[in-house]
């Protein structure tokens, strides 16, 4: 990725001994793809002690198992690129820039969280103009809907002729929908400079893949839009850096669209409510023993020469950092209630807009309601 290590504060890049990278990548942004994943499961392990604390509003989603599917696709972006990404890509956000204190401010909702407590977990955005903003877009839940919005997005990214470049995720359930087809055929036959990063995670909700598509991998599907598709290992933060930078490269140089599959497991529900007990007996504890990505990352860099004590220090880095985030998004308060109005109607608004009808419960509005309240707190028409 373009993007180097610094703000996030990984140590000055030192050469070790050991065994030679097998990539481009350098030992700084290797050991940057460690930070990155170690903080979405640490920050995602915060968020469920705070949900048991009741202090998550909604539910709560875990990519565990799968932090390197999220970083390793993400960071074969630019900054100028934008990324469409769904619940399970906390660590694809904080690639892109997202921070731990906006993600805790989100998850409880508070009045400065980046949607006011007007959407949850990690639903919200910063797209505009490459450079200003970090380029991801709000999410939407219905499921592929976001394939022919990254469809739209990238195809003006080819007609205004920048080399710019879109990332979608769809889960293996996202790729029954008819969204999925229409979005991705249109950005095929438009060689708009789409990347569709299908995350094949065993399960939509409680459906198992073998129930949701006969193909054999959903990187066959590719041949039926006449794009090339990949499927990689997607507990392999390298192996999924790289399928992903082929296909952005692809894209960068003007030949369109393409898949890439990435292979996971997905080892919490749904989300945290959810129990999996529809999961196969020893299923979830056999990928956690074989084929955590974090501890396999672990051992790959200890065989290149990376000093446990270097990322102990990054763990730690990490904690300190989501701890004093932590600390920070509980002082934040609850939302106004009337700012759910902000950004609802025009800035300034032309009329007092009410969100209650008037004449209406008019018990509760004399003994309850305070004056004005009920109304946008704004000058009515003409009062300049
Ligand atoms: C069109 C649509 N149908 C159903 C749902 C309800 N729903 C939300 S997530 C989900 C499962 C998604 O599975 P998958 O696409 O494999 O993603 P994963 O959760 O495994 O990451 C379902 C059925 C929805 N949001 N949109
Ligand atoms: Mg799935």
């Amino acid at each position: 990725m373009a993007r180097t290590a610094g703000a996030r504060g990984i140590g000055a890049a030192r050469q070790g001994s050991g065994v030679a990278p097998d990539t481009s990548l350098t030992r700084e942004q290797r050991l940057q793809l460690y930070y990155f994943m170690r903080l979405t499961r640490s920050l995602e392990e915060r968020l469920v002690n705070l949900y048991r604390q009741t202090k998550v509003v909604g539910g709560l989603f875990r990519s565990l198992g799968q932090e390197a599917d999220a970083v390793g696709s993400a960071y074969a972006l630019r900054q100028e690129d934008v990324l469409s990404p769904l619940i399970r890509n906390l660590g694809s956000m904080l690639v892109k820039g997202a921070t731990p204190l906006e993600i805790l401010k989100q998850y409880m909702a508070k009045g400065d969280s980046p949607t006011r407590g007007r959407e949850l977990n990690i639903h919200f955005g910063d797209v505009g103009a490459p450079g200003v903003t970090r380029g991801f877009v709000g999410q939407i839940s219905p499921l592929g809907d976001m394939v022919p919005v990254m469809a739209g997005v990238t195809l003006t990214f080819r007609m205004r002729g920048e080399r710019r470049v879109g990332l979608v995720y769809v889960g293996d359930g996202a790729t029954s929908t008819g969204a999925f087809h229409e979005g991705i055929n249109f950005a095929a036959v438009q060689r708009c400079p789409l990347v569709v990063v299908i995350e094949n995670n065993g399960y939509a909700y409680s459906t198992p893949t073998v129930k949701q598509s006969l193909v054999r991998q959903f990187a066959d599907k590719a041949i039926g839009y006449g794009i090339p598709g990949e499927t990689a290992d997607g507990n392999d933060v390298i192996a999924t850096y790289e399928a992903t930078r082929r296909a952005v490269d692809r894209a960068r140089r003007g030949e369109g669209a393409s898949i890439v599959e990435l292979m996971t497991f997905r080892r919490k529900g749904h989300a945290e409510h959810d129990n999996q007990s529809y999961v196969p007996a020893g299923e979830l504890e056999r990928w956690a023993a074989e084929n955590d990505p974090i501890d396999r990352y672990v051992a790959r860099l200890r065989g290149e020469g990376v000093r446990d004590a270097e990322l102990s220090a990054i763990d730690a880095r990490i904690l300190a950092e989501i701890d004093a985030a932590t600390d920070e998004a509980e002082l934040s308060g609850i939302p106004e209630p009337l700012g759910a109005l902000k950004g609802i109607y025009a800035d300034p608004p032309a009329e007092r807009p009410l969100w209650f009808r008037e004449g209406k419960g008019a018990v509760v509005e004399q003994s309850e309601r305070p004056s004005s309240w009920g109304t946008f707190d704004a000058p009515a028409r003409g009062a300049d």
